[in-house]
């Protein structure tokens, strides 16, 4: 699927998912991760689909299913979009999070960037909170080789105690020891206990009221745990979705509501409010994915140099930030305008000048009036105009937008960013497409 209605449309991440199985025996497996860590390119390398891949994040945003073939089974894999949390903050990312939750996967296959495998943990331990199979896919383990970043994966699947395994998603070769892993994982798992996040011990306690209750309810499949840590924060967008998966209200449960309470009073009597609470399991996640990897990634070379840490404190910075940002756009603005106004007069005559011509020879062989016009005034003169004013500050724009994406500058704009428009219920990220909206309208108004 490319970036077709269907794909992209505005209810696109609405869309119900219909698993569609061929057999009783075919395994769903999920394939969840990060954006860009090449789920997509796993997913079309094993069911030779053609998902839509590129360099940069969030492209998938809805659910693609495909079928493919290991050991005498059939393999129903899911490519859902990235997410970096199972707290999603987009539509795409509670499409995934509902998924991995609500839609029953017979595993969760998590891809992983092997140059970012901290971030990267932070989401294959939630994964592993909600999910009983689980298995970690360290992909782009070329990129790491060729960064000189080390993975000891036996030692993180030693630690996770749920398969690891380095893959490169373009050699269809390594993805065949993925499909093996998740067989493995849900015929014969590991001995090794499970990583789980431990929490600060007040909401371990706390945690246990509602944790008793659940393991006496019908609660499908999910994990009780899991289950009684997000009704405990309250998160309204999954209550929503749990409510539709169980088909009843787990609120309206007396003995539950009860329990709940009473772990919330804990919490409470703790100094833990519903945003001290969601700080402390965020907090719980980093550093546990912090120790997890520590001594499974080794970096040969410097990861992050001082210059790198000086360039950050410049463009991310509480002083600096924004008015660097403004010199940065206000520079490209102008780079754009003035170097685009000469390559655009030069293709206007060009074309103009065909045009004339075009409309004599239409003349010559005697062309109804009424043709004419709607052929060149109406049709030719707009495309002309529109491709001699777009084209120029396009050529000059888009080299100058991949330059600034290579150099890792952004990412920080989108962060810093992220504050504000999160106020009008967008994201940081949302910028970078009106930096190329009013690139476009400032050209229009110019001309
Ligand atoms: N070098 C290298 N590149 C890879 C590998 N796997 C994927 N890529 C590239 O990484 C980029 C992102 O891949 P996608 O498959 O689109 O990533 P994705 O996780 O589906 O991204 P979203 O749908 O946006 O979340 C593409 O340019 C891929 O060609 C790999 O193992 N090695
Ligand atoms: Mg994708």
């Amino acid at each position: 699927m490319g970036l077709t209605k269907n794909a992209v449309g505005k209810r696109a991440a609405d869309a119900p998912l219909s698993i569609q199985r061929k057999g009783l025996k075919d395994r769903v497996v999920a394939l969840a991760g990060n954006p860009n860590v090449g789920k997509s390119t796993v997913f079309n390398a094993l069911t030779g689909m053609n998902q839509h891949t590129g360099n940069w994040p969030g492209k998938t945003v809805t659910n693609a299913q495909g079928h493919t073939r290991f050991a005498d089974r059939n393999y129903l894999l899911v490519d859902i979009p990235g997410t970096y949390s199972l707290l999603p903050h987009s539509a795409e990312e509670t499409v995934a999070r509902d998924f991995i939750c609500f839609g029953e996967p017979d595993a969760v296959a998590v891809v992983c960037d092997a140059t970012a495998l901290e971030r990267n943990l932070n989401l294959v331990l939630q994964i592993m909170e909600a999910h009983p199979h689980v298995g970690v896919f360290v992909n782009l383990m070329d990129e790491a080789n060729r960064k000189k970043i080390r993975v000891y994966l036996p030692l993180l699947e030693k630690r996770l105690g749920i398969p690891v395994v380095g893959t490169v998603a373009r050699k269809k070769k390594s993805l065949l020891c993925l499909l093996q892993a998740i067989e493995t994982e849900l015929t014969a798992p590991q001995a090794a206990p499970r990583a789980r996040i431990p929490y600060p011990q007040v909401i371990e306690q706390a945690l246990a009221y509602p944790m008793q209750i659940l393991k006496q309810r019908d609660i499908g499949e999910l994990d009780a745990r899991w289950l009684a840590l997000k009704l405990l924060d309250r998160d309204e967008e999954l209550i929503a979705s749990l409510k539709a998966y169980l088909g009843r209200d787990l609120f309206a449960d007396a003995d539950l509501y009860i329990a709940l309470s009473t772990a919330k009073m804990l919490l409470n009597d703790a100094g833990i409010d519903r945003d001290g609470l969601h700080d402390l399991i965020a907090t719980a996640t980093v550093e546990f994915a912090e120790e997890s990897v520590r001594g499974v990634v080794v970096y040969e070379k410097q990861p992050y140099s001082t210059l790198d840490r000086r360039l950050d404190r410049l463009f991310t910075g509480r002083l600096t930030g924004y008015p660097v940002m403004l010199l940065f756009l206000a520079f490209i603005f102008w780079l754009t305008v003035a170097f685009s106004n000469i390559p655009s007069q030069g293709l206007s005559n060009i074309l103009f000048s065909l045009l004339d011509r075009l409309s004599e020879w239409l003349s010559s062989i005697n062309t109804p009036e009424w043709l004419r016009g709607v052929l060149i005034d109406g049709i030719l003169r707009v495309l002309c105009w529109v491709v001699s004013v777009m084209l120029p500050p396009m050529a000059i724009f888009f080299p100058l937008f991949t330059l600034l994406e290579d150099a890792g500058y952004l990412p920080r704009v989108a962060y810093n960013l992220d504050r504000p428009f999160a106020k009008c219920n967008a994201c940081g990220k949302q910028a970078l497409t009106m930096w190329v909206v009013d690139i476009r309208m400032q050209k229009i108004v110019i001309k």
